[in-house]
């Protein structure tokens, strides 16, 4: 048996549980990944990616030097190869690219300039990244992938107690008595976090209820199944609301002390009963009913949440709605209770907290306060801009008008992950300027005009915050491959340069000579953070973040005592349907998201032993469809929607809910964002991946 050289203890970077990792490293591969058995959150499991999905960091194909594009400054810019760039020097790279940056910072201002930080890279990579954007660029426009993710959800806790963070530790699951899964497909996506719910109900007697049109893999654990057609959320939860309401099942000290707006929402929803709902979700009455009862009578009852909630037009509604059941019942703040997004990728979480939103610094700080922003005016030494910036999607919209000229973008793949990728085209072909920087020649890097080589999880140190608030470490396993760079070091060259080119006199700050350094300086200003550092992190393994001082404990659950709010808010909302039904020229339901094996648009999975297990683009079709369609397993069809089309192989399967069928967005040849509409949520701004009209014709 191979005997490892070196034996690191990192984080797992795909998703937001975090799990801990021991990397095998001989001959500077990672040969084995390992488990822990006495570390939280996962003690000793991993799934399929952690386990065999780390290979991804050897690949040939990883970026080891800049690449300029040879027809630089050609429009409209096309799509190109790695044979469309040059190599060069890294002072050449970031010399052009502060000098674009610079002329654009110059002629129409900082405002021009839309930037995506990371979601798979480092707090510190993104401290720093905002900071530059911040600091030196002179705007808010910064944001990431969370836009297209946990947005309305986001909106929708705001709304109702002030935070948006998930309430419970990973910890608490297997210990839960009766727990909700609704829009979350867990054991695909966070597979560990499922085991532990499975135990929950295996060896704990815990009721699971799952609300989800699709015949996902925890639908075998659950008491109750309640298979609502997509988009009907609201009128489900609403009407299992009534029900509570209507049988007092309801918590009155819970709500006379904690909450606020009572009254008035329990006569809003009277009318809106189990049949009314049935009619609209297709959800039988009395199986809301006992859903209603299940949760309300628990002793401790929590709901997890993913992506069938928050990637809709009513993503804050679907959200409220939730928040409303909660509220009602005083299933919050105590263990086992709560409301709980998922958080999706692995420093997701931490991406945001860290200050890569547009309307805030890191420890969501409000850039539009006189008071925060004069502390980090005084902190960075610079003037800063009080303006709050463009969210992804807005972003988007400003390049098409003309309002941004240039993007930066590190560790994202929007040429994939956004919706209505035509039209995202015709918009990225229009910028004056684009610099990427990836461990990889994404779909988006393909149309940019300067890539910069960065170094992977495995090459750097840092920190990553999980989807329960826990910062953990990742730790240098592997030597960087050729000269790529950490993300913190390239933009901090780069902000210097631009600093430069600039005649700023003074810079903001950005001579860091390793993470830690940087993490001090984000917690000297972040108070939640301030009892967190390195030194502490080494020693506990993660702590959950509030932790204001170096002798507090951390903060497994939330709000015990208050919301941050102050009061829970009751929300009265309407049900309204989707925004494009389906109709008689496009007569399905499209679906998108993620199967096990698959990770986003596949730039790291497709470059990994993964990929031999789920190699092809596949649609979902009901049974009784396919009969319909005359298709069978295997066929290949065209599916079309009014915004373009993608060939996909049929997989028959009673998963998908007749009239809906389901394609993931892992493959760039059949991309499920050419048939998806960018119809978004008014208040969150989020797309709706989940609902779109199409047709499909076998071809
Ligand atoms: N293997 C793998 N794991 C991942 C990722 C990955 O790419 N691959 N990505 C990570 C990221 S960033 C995220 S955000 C998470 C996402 O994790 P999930 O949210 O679990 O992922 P999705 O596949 O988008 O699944 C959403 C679920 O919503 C359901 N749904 C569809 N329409 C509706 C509806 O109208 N109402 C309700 N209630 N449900 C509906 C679908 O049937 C599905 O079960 O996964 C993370 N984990
Ligand atoms: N149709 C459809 N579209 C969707 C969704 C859906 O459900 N359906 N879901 C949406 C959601 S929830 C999300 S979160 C987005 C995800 O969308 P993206 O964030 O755009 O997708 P990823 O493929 O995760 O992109 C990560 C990039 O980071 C790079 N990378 C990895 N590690 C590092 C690093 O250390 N440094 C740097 N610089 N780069 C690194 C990878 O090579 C890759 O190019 O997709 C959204 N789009
Ligand atoms: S559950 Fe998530 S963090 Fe854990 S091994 Fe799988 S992908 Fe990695
Ligand atoms: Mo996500």
């Amino acid at each position: 048996m191979l005997q490892p050289e070196r034996t690191i203890r990192s984080t797992c970077p795909y998703c937001g549980v975090g799990c801990q990792v021991d990397l095998l490293i001989k001959d500077d591969h990672i040969f084995r990944v390992e488990a822990p058995f006495d570390v939280a959150p996962n003690y000793g499991r991993l799934c399929a990616k952690g386990r065999f999905g780390m290979d991804y960091v050897t690949h040939p194909s990883r970026l080891t030097r800049p690449l300029i594009r040879k027809d630089i400054g050609e429009k409209p810019r096309q799509p190109i190869d790695i044979d469309g760039f040059r190599e060069a020097s890294w002072e050449e790279a970031l010399e052009l690219a502060a000098e674009k940056i610079a002329e654009i910072i110059k002629q129409v201002g900082g405002n021009a300039i839309g930037s995506f930080c990371s979601a798979k890279a480092t707090n510190e990579d993104n401290y720093i990244f905002q900071k530059f954007i911040r600091g030196v660029v002179g705007t808010n426009n910064v944001d990431h992938c969370a836009r297209l993710c946990h947005a309305a959800s986001v909106a929708g806790l705001q709304i109702a107690i002030g935070s948006s963070a998930m309430s419970n530790s990973i910890a608490e699951m297997k210990d839960l008595d009766v727990f909700i899964i609704t829009g979350s497909n867990t054991s695909e996506t966070h597979p560990v976090i499922s085991t532990f719910m499975r135990e929950a109900v295996v060896n704990g007697g815990a009721k699971l209820i799952v609300v989800d049109p699709r015949g996902i893999e925890m639908t075998e654990f659950a008491s109750l199944w309640l298979r609502q057609t997509p988009g009907t959320d609201v009128a489900v939860f609403k009407a299992m609301a009534q029900v509570i309401v209507a049988e007092e099942l309801y918590n009155p000290a819970f709500i006379s002390e904690r909450t606020e707006g009572f009254d008035e929402y329990a006569a809003s929803i009277m009318e809106w009963t189990p049949e009314w709902a049935e009619s609209i979700s297709g959800v039988p009455a009395d199986m809301i009913r006992q859903a209603a009862r299940m949760y309300a009578t628990a002793n401790a009852a929590s709901i997890y949440w993913g992506m069938g909630i928050s990637q809709s037009v009513h993503g804050t509604d679907n959200t409220l709605s939730l928040a409303n059941l909660a509220l009602l019942t005083g299933h919050i703040g105590r263990p086992g209770t709560g409301l709980n997004p998922l958080r999706g990728q692995n420093n997701v979480q931490g991406c945001s907290d860290s200050g890569g939103l547009p309307n805030v610094f890191p420890g969501y700080q409000r850039v539009d306060d006189p008071e925060i922003r004069a502390k980090f005016e005084a902190d960075w030494g610079v003037a800063l801009n009080p303006e709050v910036g463009l969210t992804t999607m807005e972003m988007v919209d400003a390049a098409d008008s003309g309002a941004i000229r240039g993007y930066y973008v590190m560790g994202e793949n929007p040429m994939m992950s956004e919706p209505d990728l035509r039209h995202a085209r015709h918009v990225i072909e229009q910028l004056d300027f684009i610099l990427v920087q990836d461990i990889f020649l994404n779909e988006t890097g393909e149309y940019a005009d300067i890539i910069l080589p960065a170094t992977s999880f495995a090459e750097k140190d840092g920190t990553f915050t999980n989807s329960d608030r826990r910062v953990q470490q990742i730790r240098t396993a592997l030597p960087a491959p050729g000269e790529a760079r950490h993300d913190w070091v390239i933009t901090s060259q780069l902000a210097r340069r631009v600093e430069e080119k600039l005649g700023r006199s003074k810079s903001a700050g950005f001579e860091f000579e390793h993470p830690e350094e940087i993490w001090d300086e984000m917690a000297r200003l972040t108070p939640p953070f301030q009892g967190i550092g390195y030194k502490r992190l080494d020693r506990e393994g993660g702590v959950h973040w509030p932790c204001p001082a170096p002798d507090h404990p951390g903060t497994p659950y939330l709000f015990e005592e208050s919301f941050p709010r102050g009061k829970g808010q009751f929300s009265s909302i309407d049900f309204r349907s989707s925004e494009e039904l389906p109709d008689e020229n496009y007569p399905y339901i499209l679906s998108t998201g993620r199967v096990l094996y698959h990770w986003h648009g596949g730039t790291m999975t497709r470059r990994s032993q993964l990929d031999h297990i789920y190699p092809e683009a596949t649609v979902e079709i009901n049974p009784d469809d396919a009969r319909q369609l005359g298709v069978q397993e295997h066929t290949r069809v065209r599916v079309r929607s009014r915004r373009g089309q993608i060939e996909v192989k049929v997989l028959v399967t009673e998963r998908s809910p007749q009239g809906t069928i389901f394609i993931p967005f892992h493959f760039a040849e059949a991309a499920a964002n050419e048939l998806t509409n960018d119809a978004r949520d008014p208040q969150a701004k989020i797309p709706d991946f989940k609902f779109c009209a199409v047709a499909v014709d076998p071809v």
